[in-house]
Order: C-alpha cells, then sequence, then structure tokens
C-alpha cells in the first residue's frame, strides 16, 4: 500500500518558559539530530524544514496581563509565543498541509492549537484535539500550584476567562473535543475542572483495563470523517519515563513502547491528523538520544510507517 504524500512543515518552537525545569528550548534541534526530517523524507513525503521561531519579544504594556503575571510565570513571554506560533502555524495551514510543531513545552499549544481552530472554523470543521499526556493541562490561574504556564494550555484554548488576556479574540475549543489520553498526574482543583467542562478522558486506569487499542478505536470511529480537524498534542511524558527519561516532569506508569507505536499506527489509519505538537523533550535530561530517537520513531508511525504493508485492520466485535 502507498502512502499518501502528504505535505509536512516542521516548525521549531524553541520555548521553555512554560515549564518548571529548564532545557525544552534544545528540543527543536535535537529532533533534527535525531533524523526526524530524513524519517519523514523516507516515507515518500514532501518535508520542509522552516527552522526555528525567532524569540519573540515579551508582550509588554496591557494592564491585564500584569495582573496575570503576578499568578502566571513569564506570563509576558508566554503572550508573546502564542502569537508568534499562532501566527506562523495559520499561515501555514492556509497555504494547505500538514505543521508539526517541535516544542518547546506544553505552553506551544496554546499557540499551535489556536491556529488550528482557527483554521477548522473557516473550513467548517469541527477541531478535536487529542492530548496525548500525563496531566491534564486543565489548571487555571486560581488553581495552579505552579504557576507554570504549560499546566493551563487547555485551560487558556477551551476559554477560561482569567486567561484570555495571554491572546484575545480566539476561536474557542469546544472541551467536549478535548480528550485527554494517558492521564495519570492531574491536582485537586483541576479535577473539577476537567469533570465539569465535560472533557473525555481515557485514564491509565481505563488504558490498563480495557487497552489502548480498544479505547482509541472507540475514540477515532466517534469522529466525522469530512467534518474533523484532529490536532494531536503528544507529550513526552505520555511515554513511561523508562523509554523516555528527556522529560522535565516524568510520571511512573506511562504508555508502553508497544502502546505507543499503536497509538501513532491506528491516528495513521484514520487519515485525520491535520496537525501536531511534539512537546516537553528536555535534550538536557535525556539519555545519549534516547527520548528524542524514540521520538523520531513514533512520529514516522503516525505518519505511515508499518512493519509489512496491508490493510487496516478491523477491530474485533
Ligand atoms: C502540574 C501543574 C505539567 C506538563 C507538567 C503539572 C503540569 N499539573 N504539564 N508537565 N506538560 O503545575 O499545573
Ligand atoms: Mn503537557
Ligand atoms: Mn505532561
Ligand atoms: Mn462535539
Amino acid at each position: 500500500i502507498e502512502i499518501a504524500r502528504t505535505e509536512i512543515t516542521l516548525i521549531g518552537c524553541p520555548l521553555e518558559a512554560g515549564a518548571g525545569v529548564r532545557g525544552s528550548v534544545m528540543g527543536p534541534a535535537a529532533y533534527r539530530v535525531a533524523g526526524l526530517v530524513e524519517a519523514l523524507r523516507g516515507l515518500g513525503h514532501a518535508v520542509r524544514d522552516e527552522g526555528d521561531i525567532p524569540t519573540p519579544r515579551p508582550v509588554g504594556g496591557e494592564t491585564a496581563l500584569n495582573r496575570l503575571a503576578e499568578t502566571c510565570r513569564n506570563a509576558r513571554e508566554i503572550a508573546g509565543w502564542t502569537r508568534a506560533i499562532h501566527d506562523r502555524g495559520y499561515a501555514l495551514m492556509k497555504r494547505g498541509g500538514v505543521p508539526v510543531f517541535l516544542g518547546g513545552d506544553h505552553a506551544l499549544s496554546m499557540g499551535s492549537v489556536a491556529a488550528a481552530a482557527r483554521i477548522a472554523e473557516e473550513r467548517g470543521q469541527d477541531l478535536v484535539v487529542l492530548w496525548l499526556d500525563a496531566h491534564a493541562d486543565f489548571n487555571t490561574p486560581a488553581t495552579s500550584p505552579s504557576g507554570n504556564m504549560h499546566g493551563m494550555a487547555l485551560a487558556y484554548l477551551t476559554g477560561e476567562p482569567t486567561l484570555a488576556p495571554v491572546m484575545e479574540d480566539i476561536t474557542p475549543v469546544d472541551p467536549t473535543n478535548v480528550h485527554l489520553f494517558g492521564l495519570r498526574s492531574i491536582d485537586a482543583q483541576e479535577r473539577q475542572i476537567v469533570d465539569e467542562r465535560g472533557v473525555t478522558v481515557s485514564d491509565m486506569r481505563i488504558i490498563d483495563e480495557f487497552g489502548a487499542a480498544a479505547l482509541m478505536r472507540d475514540f477515532l470511529a466517534s469522529l466525522e470523517a469530512d467534518r474533523t480537524h484532529l490536532h494531536v498534542s503528544l507529550d513526552v511524558d505520555f511515554l513511561d519515563p523508562s523509554l523516555a527519561p528527556g522529560v522535565g516532569t516524568t510520571v511512573p506508569g506511562g504508555a508502553t513502547y508497544r502502546e505507543a507505536h499503536l497509538v501513532m499506527e491506528l491516528l495513521h489509519e484514520s487519515g485525520l491528523v491535520a496537525s501536531v505538537d511534539l512537546v516537553e523533550l528536555n535534550p538536557f535530561l535525556d539519555d545519549r538520544g534516547k527520548s528524542a530517537r524514540l521520538m523520531t520513531e513514533l512520529v514516522a508511525s503516525l505518519f505511515g510507517r508499518t512493519i509489512l504493508d496491508r490493510k487496516p485492520i478491523r477491530a474485533t466485535p
């Protein structure tokens, strides 16, 4: 089976202002060293590497952002990154093609998902966000135990009013169109938010009981093929720390090597993935490039690498 040739553009987003631990600024470089461009070209795709977005000037002068900066670390820097990533991502998707945002901490999704939401709205599609992560990233400035904005990305994107000063006038994401997959660390008040907003969740309890593949198949089957823009946001800490130690916030009990590849293969088969984030890779904490290499292999599976040529496999009833 031939893989449909896809126009893929890599956009380096070297930010670490949203995380509590430094080092994810080196993430984009590590993906290039690990051979991401070559892996995707090897599958027959047209790959363009746009290089890194230059560090934007922190947004200043606004009173609302001033106030936000009292509870949110580096709020002005994150506001600058959000605008820059949104603008670049939007322009790229407007031309067609699939962007892969190379992080950088998870606050980068405030910009990338905002761009996807705007494009989906223009195309009359529903934006659906698959958040592969140990964490929920649904804290608000009032509930965050750390003040780290990577833990607030989904709260912002689903319209949390206290985070609006980051970048006003976004197309808010419907929280019922957000699916958290791999969750195993959530703060007490964050739990309440996820519950109240109707976010759908496959936590590790449910993945252990029913299996990653069955849950992923159900999730994908619930999406309307022509009307869906599926954005995949892959946090390195989705993976078990024994496989991927190169991340600031490791949580035991993560996805196995085989679960992670299978999820990527099912996502490829769905044909719905229209934008991708790779976030939280911290090469400073990695073990001889192990995490960067695994992430690169997973992206290859996401874009069509298979063991054998075969037709999509049907689930057993
Ligand atoms: C915690 C917080 C977080 C990612 C850590 C951690 C959030 N819930 N997100 N790593 N990607 O500080 O809000
Ligand atoms: Mn995250
Ligand atoms: Mn995480
Ligand atoms: Mn919906």
